[in-house]
């Protein structure tokens, strides 16, 4: 058994003593009550899931295993030009709750480089679909036809017992984990320039081989990929990618179906697409208004236009934060080391200025601040990828990271099928009525 395999092992057995000594002795406790405004309202805050890998507070943002993004930026193991965490770091922190030292990194990075091998029918799925289809589409539909090598779905079919799911979760993760840059950046070659696909470097980490199968070449590309892999990776279960891969994951489906169905949440524009949207409406603006340089009353214009329009402004709110999100400020904090005087991402930074008190004055907006989504694509487009229907995917590469540790953690603990309870309107209403009487 391999160590990061033997390490995880070892830690899920003792947490699953800790969780059965927990439920014997406090089973019964509450921890939470719920509204009738929470079970309409998309069942915002309920407690209802454990997610091992990383906890969010609305005010801080989010932690892996403890550590807020700032933390994970100092401590982790660095790429080649020693800037940014490496996402294989991050991904051993997520499965074991301890920052690697660089050997286990470089081990963690041969390992996915060996088992990359992505079987010619995926990419000849992907050739058969039209150009036009979604990049997202597309990279679900990869994901799904790469599930003829699930381990977990063929030791289930010979018997597999349920003491052994999560080694055959952990096998698939891996698998996954190496092979879904290929296929992203086979999505983008063939999408968008011309089928010139560009093999993995063997010499580079997972997310530097990643930026050169994209086939970007500015050295700092490497180290935005790098950051980006990593910050986008986890956000707590209760987000609809991570929500999805586990709910899809906890009827037994494998690793592979779950991510899938977990990337076509991440797929919609309340979520993941949200960051092809904050630069669709970014660039419709500087189109409108004649400029690359719109000045703020410019701006807050074109907002409140979006607004009266019925449109939400893309990349500012969110379900749990109220602040600026943390993986904002790390985007920022690169843009300012690195690409400072780029036109974009000036306008990206008075945005930042002016839309919180806009969205703050409609007085039903809970948090006006900007999200991960409202930063990556200026920063995309300084480096040359400009394709903003592929946005998308770069964030499903990351999340994949997170979902796919969590999905190791939930086989591991022999968490249950998910299944909430849900009501009609008629029992809300008999309900109500009994109280009353
Ligand atoms: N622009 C305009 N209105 C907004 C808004 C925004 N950015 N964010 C919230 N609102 C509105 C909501 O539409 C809602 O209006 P109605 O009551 O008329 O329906 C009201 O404010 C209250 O919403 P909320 O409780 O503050 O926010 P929710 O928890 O319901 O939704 C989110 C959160 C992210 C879907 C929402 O803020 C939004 O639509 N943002 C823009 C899209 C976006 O950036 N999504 C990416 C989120 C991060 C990610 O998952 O990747």
């Amino acid at each position: 058994m391999d160590t990061l395999k033997q390490k995880f092992f070892e830690k899920a057995m003792a947490l699953r003593g800790e969780i059965k000594t927990i439920l014997s002795n406090h089973g019964e406790e509450k921890v939470d009550e719920v509204t009738l405004s929470q079970v309409y309202g998309g069942a915002r805050g309920i407690i209802s899931m454990i997610w091992e890998p990383s906890l969010l507070d609305s005010m801080e943002g989010i932690r892996f295993r403890g550590f807020s993004i700032t933390e994970l930026r100092e401590k982790l193991p660095k790429g080649e030009n020693g800037t940014e965490p490496m996402p294989e770091g991050l991904f051993w922190l997520l499965l074991t709750g301890e920052i690697p030292d660089n050997s286990s990194v470089e081990w963690l990075c041969e390992e996915w480089r060996k088992r990359a091998v992505v079987p010619d029918h995926v990419f000849k799925v992907l050739d058969a679909l039209p150009i036009e289809t979604h990049a997202m589409t597309q990279f679900s539909i990869g994901i799904t036809a790469l599930q003829t090598e699930s381990i977990f779905a063929k030791r289930y079919d010979e018997g597999m017992r349920k003491e052994q799911y999560w080694d055959a979760v952990y096998e698939d993760t891996m698998n996954l984990l190496a092979c879904v840059p290929q296929i992203a950046a086979y999505i983008y070659r063939k999408n968008y320039h011309g089928g010139d696909y560009i093999l993995p470097d063997n010499n580079l980490d997972w997310a530097g081989s990643f930026a050169h199968q994209l086939g970007i070449k500015d050295p700092t590309f490497k180290s935005l990929m790098r950051l980006y892999l990593t910050i986008h990776a986890d956000h707590e279960g209760g987000n609809a990618s991570a929500h999805t891969t586990h709910l899809v994951g906890s009827t037994l489906s494998d690793p592979y179906l779950s991510l899938a169905a977990g990337m076509n949440a991440l797929a919609g524009p309340l979520h993941g697409l949200a960051n092809q949207e904050v630069i669709g409406w970014i660039m419709d603006m500087l189109k409108e208004l004649g400029t690359e340089e719109p000045s703020e009353e410019e701006i807050i214009a074109y907002v409140k236009k979006t607004l009266a329009s019925g449109q939400v402004v893309p990349g500012y709110g969110h379900a749990v934060l109220r602040k600026p999100d943390p993986r904002f400020i790390a985007q920022m904090e690169f843009a300012q080391r690195n690409i400072a005087n780029d036109p974009l991402v000036n306008v990206v930074w008075k945005i930042y200025r002016v839309v919180p008190p806009l969205l703050e004055s409609l007085g039903k907006v809970k948090n006006p601040w900007p999200n991960v989504d409202a930063h990556s694509g200026a920063l995309l487009v300084h480096y040359g990828l400009k394709e903003h229907g592929f946005y998308t995917v770069l964030f499903g590469v990351s999340r994949a990271i997170g979902v796919l540790a969590a999905l190791c953690w939930s086989r591991a603990l022999n968490f249950p099928l998910e299944r909430p309870k849900s009501i009609t309107t008629d029992w809300v209403k008999e309900f109500l009525a009994k109280k009353s009487n």
